[in-house]
């Protein structure tokens, strides 16, 4: 099993999808392990998002995901990274595939409701941004305490 950093962004909390979202990805088989709402600085969203610093449409999201609360969460499953991407769909939601998250519940490229980890590397620093080292070390310890097959 791995873990994976999902956030809901602040268009999916304003309009009330936050626990539509959750069940959805606890129907798809993601276990829920570390979740907590906050909201970002500016600092902390430019950090967060400094891979794109060069963009555009990077000011546009700063300001976006510093609007308003957002829900970070771990979450493990097989595959994690890349069974969550394919559960949220295309960053644009009109290309994302009929049923996912971002079809279902994002607005557009900007707004487009979840943020998923790209890669274990960027799941492990995403992890490491937004939850301590007690709640890192306790989710490593429930999964090492439930042993190679989980129930
Ligand atoms: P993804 O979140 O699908 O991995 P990235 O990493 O390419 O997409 O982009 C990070 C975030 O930047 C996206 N989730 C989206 O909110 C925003 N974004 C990406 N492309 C655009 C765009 N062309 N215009 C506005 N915002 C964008």
């Amino acid at each position: 099993m791995s873990l994976t950093l999902a956030i809901i962004k602040p268009d999916a909390v304003a309009s009330g999808k936050t626990g539509a979202i959750l069940a959805h990805l606890e129907g798809a088989g993601f276990r829920i392990r570390c979740l907590r709402m906050t909201r970002l600085s500016r600092t902390q969203a430019a950090a967060f998002y400094a891979v794109h610093r060069e963009r555009p449409f990077f000011d546009s999201l700063v300001a976006f995901m510093t609007s308003g609360p957002i829900v970070p969460m771990v979450l493990e499953a097989e595959d994690a990274v890349p069974r969550f991407r394919e559960a949220i769909g295309a960053t644009n939601p009109a290309e994302a595939a009929p049923g996912t998250v971002r079809a279902l519940y994002a607005e557009s490229k900007e707004r487009n409701a979840v943020h998923g980890s790209d890669s274990d590397a960027n799941a492990a620093l995403e992890i490491d941004f937004f939850f301590s080292r007690h709640e890192r070390l306790a989710v490593r310890a429930r999964v090492l305490a439930r042993g190679p097959s989980p129930p």
